[in-house]
């Protein structure tokens, strides 16, 4: 958009649908095209002198206070958690009458708080595409707050999210298609109403979830740069959505006494006890999983992992029959492979494959050592089995 003096500084995009519902649900079927090999989109925040007359129906500058310099730290932040995951490379210029960014964002003070934390117009020609428009007691925003969450939320709508629901606080409500029920939630996408029952109460979130990292993603491309290191991602109930496809990356939940559920497979997630902790957006790297000192349950994936159940009665799950994999002991852990991943478990006391059978740990480790490998006798999985 313009000031409604100005035109677009970047052009607008029309987009189709893709035929996947998770995707589709969430697109507004427009974006912007950023603007030279820096990808970039500009954004800036507007005062009273910066705008035409005909800005909107509503003319929100009207009635409008800008935001103060810390709202404006907190709004940069809201925009990072989005570049992180998506090739957008927001560029701040001054916003006045003879320039504004395609993203605005300020205060209107007719919003009332009680039914509306703000507004964000999709992208569009229109003076006021892109725009954000908040409710009076956004506060500080700190991470972690509602309003930081509503920040989050209206950039999503102002590069081109849409609700994945039918619901809208103001007069607007999207149209189709809508994500099932099962999966309208905040686990799910920051631009969904509903919190998810197994987050822990009251958590705000910090930044785009599952689907609409996916969604933003397929309008912009993937940051591909980001997290370039080995990381560590330590889990809690302050629910993360983890976009990292570089290096070897941990879930660290050791520092757990409740039973978890770490999943290493993008586009899972994982749980302390039955409280959220992370999700893993598609294309996410995670090969080291420790677990605590409950009874943890560790799902891995096609890459390789390493795996350290830590105390209590740990439980690794395959997705692969248990014939597949060649296992091979060594004095503290057993290493299983299948072409050219490999997968090393430690203070692991069960393991899942896909045809259901169970093998103890400790069993794994005899039938290995006694060079008994799966495939050379379809009945010893049955035998151990049933000598537990
Ligand atoms: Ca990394
Ligand atoms: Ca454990
Ligand atoms: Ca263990
Ligand atoms: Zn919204």
């Amino acid at each position: 958009m313009g000031n409604g003096i100005n035109s677009s500084q970047s052009a607008v995009v029309t987009d189709s649908l893709t035929g996947n519902n998770a995707i589709d649900s969430m697109l507004t079927l427009t974006h912007w095209a950023t603007m030279g090999t820096n990808r970039t989109l500009y954004y800036s925040f507007p005062n009273l002198g910066s705008w035409g007359s005909n800005y909107s129906s509503s003319n929100e500058y009207t009635n409008m206070t800008a935001l103060n310099s810390g709202q404006q730290a907190q709004f940069r932040l809201a925009l990072a958690t989005w570049s992180r995951v998506a090739n957008i490379n927001f560029v701040e210029i001054a916003d006045n009458s003879s320039q504004a960014g395609d993203i605005r964002a300020a205060i209107n003070n007719t919003i009332n708080p009680q039914s509306s934390s703000g507004f964000g117009y999709y992208p569009s020609d229109f003076a006021s595409g892109g725009d954000i428009w908040l409710a009076p007691n956004v506060g500080e925003a700190a991470v972690g707050s509602f309003y930081f969450a509503t920040m989050i939320h209206e950039i999503g709508h102002a590069i081109g999210l849409k609700h994945p629901g039918s619901y809208d606080s103001g007069d607007s409500t999207p149209s189709g298609p809508f994500l099932p029920s099962s999966t309208d939630n905040y686990a799910y996408s920051v631009m969904s109403y509903n919190r998810n029952s197994q987050m822990e109460s009251g958590l705000n979130l910090t930044g785009p979830s599952l689907y609409d990292i996916q969604a933003i993603q397929l309008l912009y491309g993937a940051n591909t740069g980001t997290a370039p290191g080995n990381d560590s991602y330590t889990l809690s109930t302050a629910f993360q959505t983890i976009w990292d496809p570089n290096g070897s990356n941990t879930l660290d939940g050791s520092a757990q006494s409740s039973n978890l559920s770490i999943d290493l497979r993008a586009g899972n997630f994982s749980y302390i006890g039955s409280t959220l902790a992370a999700g893993l957006a598609y294309g996410t790297r995670a090969q080291v999983a420790r677990g605590g000192t409950g009874d943890d349950t560790i799902y891995t994936n096609e890459l390789g992992d390493s795996i350290d159940g830590g105390a209590g009665n740990d439980t690794v799950v395959f997705s692969g029959n248990y014939s597949s994999y060649a296992i091979a002991p060594s004095s503290s852990t057993v290493t299983l492979s299948q072409g050219g991943a490999s997968w090393s478990l430690a203070n692991v006391e069960t393991v899942r494959f896909a045809d259901t059978a169970v093998a103890a740990y400790a069993e794994l480790r005899r039938a290995a050592l006694s060079g008994q490998q799966p495939g050379s006798g379809p009945g010893l999985w049955d035998r151990h089995h049933r000598r537990l």
